[in-house]
This record gives structure tokens, C-alpha cells and sequence, in this order.
């Protein structure tokens, strides 16, 4: 075995295999999931480089090991992207994912046993918000707003709640909320009580970076995100402020404390990201991403198919099955076995488990990337109604099968990565 020339084809068959299949079925099918997207082939380069193999910790130019000359250009030139993309004073791009920008927060901020007020995870919220689950619901005190009956955020329950409650954080942002949030309303509550606003931004970063969606900024303490939904970028998280005295509290937070390592090939793509994400051609791409969510919920609407708020002001929605009798996990499967794949969501007041749920949510970062436009994501929603209103009366697999066979005929015509 030749370690540094072997292919992976020979040297670990099933792995290659598996990799293959994952492309293929990324090609052949319709990816809905809203916290997915098709990176770049730029992207995949930068993650396939030499650099996976260096090792540093610390930050550009105060590094704890040797050799760091490129891993800091490639950092800092990241670092200097995500400023210059968002307008903020302060970047961090070590942050391994979303979760681990918010618990790095969490550790600059809180103590445990502090209050945390965040969107409630059935109403949109994230598991990293303060769900039970999750260190953050196991280590803070964790008081939750949520949705009005037509699936809004409930400002006034928040800021009420956040009066009651004298939370050291105020979190804004979720991962199933389809609309814009009044960030203006969090900061004057926030300033009130005396937290610090975080804003997790992570499913709008993209149309943020685009200025097609309200910025959140200059308005938070802090913001988080990630660079692999709209940001049509790499896996990985990253924190930003328009305040540079929380620069050093936030560093230390990520690394030494939640963190070790950088990931650096990582590090290099998020840079890649940021800087496509500065050009034209990224400016239409998130204003697609707009439009082709709402020409989705509009047509699913028009059909007769529950959607949270009616719509969407955000790449993603949520359709509440339970008007048609359905689960998420049924709609998903039957779905997925059409060539769209979408994911079971809680919905406000579900009386499903997470395993099953009542809803489902749909993204469109994913098939604008390949080159959807409007009629495209039209005729995804027609389908979409088709199989939920085929399984609502019992008669699924036929539908399903010629949505197939469409779902087919579309892909083909906006190929992915070359063969
Ligand atoms: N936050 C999860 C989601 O929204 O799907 C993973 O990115």
C-alpha cells in the first residue's frame, strides 16, 4: 500500500461506495431539508487539502504550536471575510458547528443555574437554545416564549416573560420559525432587563450576507450561525459582534473553553464561503432561495395544505399535517420514497413525540443551488400536495411512484457534481 498515492476506491472500497451512493442520491433526488445546501467545488477542495493535517490552538499570531505561518493567513483571511461580509468588528470561525458558537456564548456569559429565555423548541426553537436534552437545558434555568395561535412569535408573551424573569440571556432565533423576528423589540427588552441579546441566525445567514433579510448585527450582542445552510458553504459554525470589547471573552470561550484544535481544512472552506457569498452571482442566489420558498408555500397554501403563518420571510416552512391526519414521519417517508426529502418538525402544541411529530419542515437553500427557480419550487409544491393529499385518503404508492418518475425528469435537466 502506497500511503500517500492510493485511491480511496482501493484503499477502503466501502467507504468509496458509500461516498458514491451519498452523490448519487444527492443528484437524483430533490434535497428540501432546510439546514442543507450543495457546496462548491471550490469548497471541496479546500476541505480535501494537506492542511486537514496541521495542528494548531490559539488564534492567528499568538498560536500554542509551531508551522502556523499558512494555517494563520488561511484564518485570518476567514476571520477578515466574515467581518467584511456581515459588517461586524468582531469574527470567530473556530466554532465546530452551530451548537458549539452557542455554548461558547453560553460559557462567556452564563454561570450555571443563571435564566436563559429562548424560543421554545416546539415553536421553532433549537435543541442548543436550552432544550431539556441538551447541556444548555440541563445546566441554566430556561424560560421559554413562543407562537401566537397563527404561528407568530408572540412579542409581547416574550417581553412579559422576560420582565417576570430577569433572564441573563435573551436568545432570538430557532430553527423552525419561517419568519423575519423584530430584533429591535428583543433589544429593547434585553436593554430593560439587563441580558445580552444573542441572535442565532443560522437559518437566514445567507440572505443576511445578501442584504435580503433584516440584519441582526448591529442590533445583537452577539450572533451566531452557520456556514452550511443559505451560506451554501462548509459544516461548521461561527460567532460574530459588533462590540470588539467581547473579542477577548469570546475567543477564550471557544478556545481553551469549549474547544481544542482548529479544524483547520475547515476553517479554510469557511473562508471560501465567505468570500463567494461576497459576489453577484451569491446576491441572486439568496434572493432565489426567497422567492422559491415562498412561490413553495404559496402554491402548498393554495392547496389546500396548513402552513405555519401562511408563509415565509426565510429560506424555510413548516406544514402542520395535522389537519390531514398525518405524521411527519409517514409524509417524510412517503416523500423521501418520491425523490424529495424533507424532515418531521415538531409543531406549536404537537401531541406527537419528536420521533414522529405532526409536522414537516422544507427548505430551499438546497434546489436553488442546483438552479430552481419559481416554477420549479411550484411544481414541487404541487407534488408535494399530491402525495399529502393521496396519503390523507389511503392511496400513496401511486402517486408517489409518478412523482417519481417527475421528480426524475427535473433533476436531470439541473445536474450537480460531475461524474
Ligand atoms: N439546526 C439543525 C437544523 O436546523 O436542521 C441542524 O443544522
Amino acid at each position: 500500500m502506497e500511503h500517500f498515492t492510493d485511491r480511496l476506491a482501493d484503499v477502503d472500497p466501502e467507504i468509496y461506495d458509500a461516498l458514491e451512493a451519498e452523490t448519487a442520491r444527492q443528484r437524483d433526488g430533490i434535497e428540501l431539508i432546510a439546514s442543507e445546501n450543495l457546496v462548491s467545488r471550490a469548497t471541496l477542495e479546500a476541505l480535501g487539502s494537506p492542511m486537514v493535517n496541521k495542528t494548531v490552538e490559539g488564534y492567528p499570531g499568538g498560536r500554542y504550536y509551531g508551522g502556523a505561518e499558512h494555517a494563520d493567513r488561511v484564518e485570518s483571511l476567514a476571520i477578515e471575510r466574515a467581518k467584511e461580509l456581515f459588517g461586524a468588528a468582531y469574527a470567530n470561525v473556530q466554532p465546530h458547528s452551530g451548537s458549539q458558537a452557542n455554548l461558547a456564548v453560553f460559557l462567556a456569559f452564563l454561570k450555571p443555574g443563571d435564566t436563559v429565555l429562548s424560543m421554545d423548541l416546539s415553536a421553532g426553537g433549537h435543541l442548543s437554545h436550552g432544550a431539556a436534552p441538551n447541556i444548555s437545558g440541563k445546566w441554566f434555568d430556561v424560560v421559554s416564549y413562543s407562537v401566537d395561535g397563527d404561528g407568530f412569535l408572540d412579542y409581547d408573551a416574550m417581553v412579559a416573560m422576560a420582565r417576570a424573569t430577569s433572564p441573563r440571556l435573551i436568545i432570538a432565533g430557532g430553527s423552525a420559525y419561517p419568519r423575519a423576528i423584530d430584533f429591535k423589540r428583543f433589544r429593547a427588552v434585553a436593554d430593560e432587563v439587563g441580558a445580552i441579546l444573542l441572535v442565532d441566525m443560522a437559518h437566514w445567514a445567507g440572505l443576511v450576507a445578501a442584504g435580503v433579510h433584516p440584519d441582526p448585527v448591529p442590533i445583537a450582542d452577539v450572533v451566531t450561525a452557520t456556514t452550511y445552510k443559505n451560506l451554501r458553504g462548509v459544516r461548521g459554525g461561527f460567532i460574530l459582534s459588533h462590540r470588539t470589547d467581547l473579542a477577548r471573552k469570546l475567543n477564550s470561550a471557544v478556545f481553551p473553553g469549549v474547544q481544542g484544535s482548529v479544524i483547520l481544512n475547515a476553517v479554510a472552506a469557511k473562508a471560501v464561503a465567505f468570500r463567494e457569498a461576497m459576489t453577484p452571482e451569491f446576491e441572486a442566489y439568496a434572493r432565489g432561495v426567497l422567492d422559491n420558498a415562498r412561490a413553495l408555500a404559496a402554491t402548498l397554501v393554495d392547496r389546500g395544505v396548513t402552513v405555519l403563518t401562511g408563509g415565509t420571510d426565510t429560506p424555510l416552512l413548516v406544514i402542520d399535517l395535522r389537519p390531514l391526519g398525518l405524521t411527519g414521519a409517514a409524509a417524510s417517508d412517503v416523500l423521501e420514497s418520491a425523490g424529495l426529502t424533507a424532515n418531521k418538525n415538531g409543531v406549536p402544541d404537537d401531541p406527537e413525540s419528536p420521533r414522529v411529530t405532526s409536522g414537516l419542515r422544507l427548505g430551499s437553500s438546497a434546489g436553488t443551488a442546483r438552479g430552481f427557480g419559481v416554477d420549479e419550487f411550484s411544481r414541487i409544491g404541487e407534488w408535494i400536495a399530491d402525495i399529502l393529499e393521496a396519503m390523507a385518503t389511503g392511496v400513496a404508492e401511486p402517486v408517489a411512484s409518478r412523482v417519481r418518475e417527475d421528480v426524475e425528469a427535473m433533476v436531470s435537466a439541473f445536474p450537480i457534481y460531475p461524474v
